[in-house]
């Protein structure tokens, strides 16, 4: 198996953190509870790029074994989801993840999320610095 980027990645992160305060927003991180012991979540946020042209490529989170960049879309009245290398942030355009488009989903979840628990999730960009933020977990019904 060959890994020809995630090497890179941690000293490009490091460069790219020795400059300006970070340049994207973050607006309120949220995620769904869980409906009993799934091991999946879905971590849902609103990006303002408010630097240069950017790209969104991962993230990661203490609560879970792995947090993928995921897009769903409507497959001929079956929606369906599937990963995606990453999401173009424009400068000045707010892009929202929410159910039903994108979403960082949680794989191999340690526990249950509960409403109320809060949890940390970093995010990983092209260009600016990776951004830690604390999502909150709402209740099953919740929808934004
Ligand atoms: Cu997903």
């Amino acid at each position: 198996m060959r890994f020809p980027i995630s090497p890179m990645l941690p000293l490009l992160l490091f460069l790219a953190a020795a400059g300006d305060p970070p340049p994207i927003q973050i607006d309120h991180p949220w995620a769904r509870a869980s409906a009993g012991a799934a091991k999946t979540g879905a971590a849902y946020l609103t990006i303002t790029d408010q630097g240069q042209p950017d790209q969104l490529t991962g993230a990661s989170t203490p609560i879970a074994a792995s947090a993928e960049l995921h897009e769903s879309m409507d497959d001929m009245g079956m929606m369906k989801m599937r990963p995606i290398a990453g999401l173009t942030l424009t400068p000045g355009k707010p892009v929202k993840l929410a159910p039903g488009g994108y979403h960082l989903m949680l794989m191999g979840l340690k526990a249950p999320l509960k409403a109320g628990d809060t949890f940390p999730l970093t995010l990983q960009f092209t260009h600016a610095p990776p951004q830690t933020v604390t999502v909150t977990v709402e209740p099953i019904g919740a929808k934004n």
